[in-house]
């Protein structure tokens, strides 16, 4: 490798601004004295050939089995990823990005087979998550991934949580070979170098998005109720809880509707009215007096067009070979529709296990909600109980869950995971047959609520699509100050 071009397109691309040292916001709330963002090199083509030129020469070197194909991830990569197959002569795919609004669009673009290798091409990594999202998507395609070129590592845990995932990480610059290059050239102080190898030493994440200390003690730093849906969503584990995440943040809505009336017209009719302001409905269907294949169809059909993700409230609490079947046959066939479900913890991890024998189709994307705490009141969930339905939740079957249903902000720590809370309402108190309400600020800001159900709340108001905005602005207004951002 050519030291001196390398070291030279260091220098270059700190003087086009793609690296900066200050005092910088990242993504997964905490403060870094060093930031790239390598966008910027579309707009140097120079740049861009040089850094294509010494990547593809990088790859030649380091004699990595490169496959049939390139990957870029989405989008900085994506150019470079371009160059280098010019200029190897190897075809590219490309993996979407945007959020699934339903089933089975195509996510990788290109032509490949099944078995087929992929190399991915990456800019920066800091935890991996991004490169692994992308993996997870080329794998879902039946496509081998095994190795990952990136230009800067960050040196913050990237290249060991890709390798826990069976990916290995090569990397042109990593931040300390940078910053080494900038203070031989005069263009840093020793104490800038100090600073952020200090840094770096004492943010090493993990995968599960904690942090690891210098020591090797672990501390949470990142929290839950702390950071953006968005940052969340790079964490998320199972692909529906991802999904939503995504969601929300671009709808700016955490609103779930619950639509407990009898009859399908009438809920078709509401979730037309409300579709544009929720991220998620929620159903029970057994209460719909003329349930048909149709009623779930048109539903689908308004997810798709309002873009929203469906729940049904099934609350499953059987043995795993009942609720396999509970699940899939049956007059309601909810696999084929739902793409999340409610689910009790109570008969133990078998009831995920049973839930998952049930899909037979491995493109459908389904997950659960499973139930630590219930919004009435004397219920039976003691504080054990819901600790014991976490551990559930987060050991095993993680691909699987995508949230919880709680009313206490201290259960969900992960920030992969989602907190689904119900008992909202504008005005606080009691029904007459125990349903315990909170504001729409209370559960969020001190409940911890990510995801809020209204039912009552918006079905009984006179104008339920004014309602419902007015519920999704408050939600929303009461997330912004939650986590420290603008509206
Ligand atoms: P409401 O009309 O906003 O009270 O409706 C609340 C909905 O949430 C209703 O469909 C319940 O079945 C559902 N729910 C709940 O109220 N409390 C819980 O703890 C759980 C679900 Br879990």
């Amino acid at each position: 490798m050519d030291q001196t071009k390398l070291k030279e397109l260091g220098i270059k691309l700190f003087e086009i601004n793609a690296f900066k040292f200050g005092d910088f916001k990242m993504k997964v709330g905490i403060n870094s004295p060093v930031y790239f963002d390598l966008r910027v090199i579309v707009s140097y083509p120079d740049v861009m050939n040089t850094l294509s030129e010494l990547l593809t020469e990088f790859i030649k070197l380091i004699e990595v089995d490169t496959g049939a194909h390139l990957c870029g991830v989405p989008y900085t990569a994506l150019p470079i990823a371009t160059l280098i197959s010019i200029k190897a002569n190897k075809p590219m795919l490309i993996r979407r990005k945007e959020v699934k609004t339903y089933g089975t669009k195509k996510m990788i673009e290109g032509k490949f087979n099944a078995g087929d290798k992929c190399l991915i091409i990456e800019d920066v990594v800091t935890s991996g998550s991004s490169i692994l999202d992308t993996v997870n998507d080329l794998r879902a395609e039946g496509l081998a991934v095994t190795d990952a070129i990136v230009v800067v590592d960050r040196e913050q845990g990237g290249a060991r949580n890709t390798e826990e995932d069976g990916v290995k990480m090569h990397s042109l610059f990593t931040l300390s070979y940078l910053l080494n290059v900038l203070r031989e050239a005069g263009l840093i102080e020793e104490s800038t170098v100090q600073s952020v190898a200090k840094y770096i030493k004492g943010a090493q994440i993990r995968s599960d998005g904690s942090f690891v200390e210098n020591g090797g003690k672990v501390i949470n730093e990142l929290s839950r109720v702390g950071m953006t849906f968005e940052a969340r969503a790079d964490l998320a584990k199972c692909s529906l809880s991802k999904e939503l995440m995504k969601l929300i943040s671009i709808k700016k809505s955490t609103l779930c509707l619950a639509a407990d009336l009898t009859s399908s017209e009438e809920i078709l009719k509401l979730v037309e009215k409300v579709g544009p302001y929720i991220c998620l409905l929620k159903t029970h269907v057994d209460i719909v007096e003329d349930f048909n294949d149709n009623f779930v169809k048109s539903l689908q059909s308004l997810a798709k067009k309002h873009n929203f993700i469906i729940m049904e409230d099934r609350k499953f609490a059987d043995i795993g070979n009942t609720v396999a079947l509970q699940y899939a046959s049956g007059l309601y066939k909810i696999s084929s529709w739902a793409d999340l479900v409610t689910v009790h913890a109570i008969p133990g991890q078998g009831i995920l296990k049973g839930l998952k024998a049930a899909l037979n189709d491995p493109t459908q994307q389904r997950g659960v909600f499973l139930l630590a705490e219930m919004s009435s009141q004397g219920s039976l969930a003691t504080s054990q109980y819901s600790a014991a339905t976490m551990k559930m939740a987060t050991e095993t079957d993680v691909d699987f869950v995508a949230g919880i249903v709680c009313q206490s902000a201290d259960l969900v720590t992960f920030p992969g995971l989602l907190q689904l809370t119900p008992g909202v309402k504008i005005e606080e108190g009691v029904d007459g047959l125990g349903q315990k309400y909170d504001s729409p600020e209370h559960v969020v800001k001190e409940k911890g609520a990510d995801v809020c159900v209204v039912g009552r709340g918006i079905l009984n108001a006179k104008n339920q699509a004014d309602t419902a905005k007015l519920y999704r602005d408050r939600l929303w207004a009461a997330y912004c100050e939650r986590v420290g951002i603008s509206e």
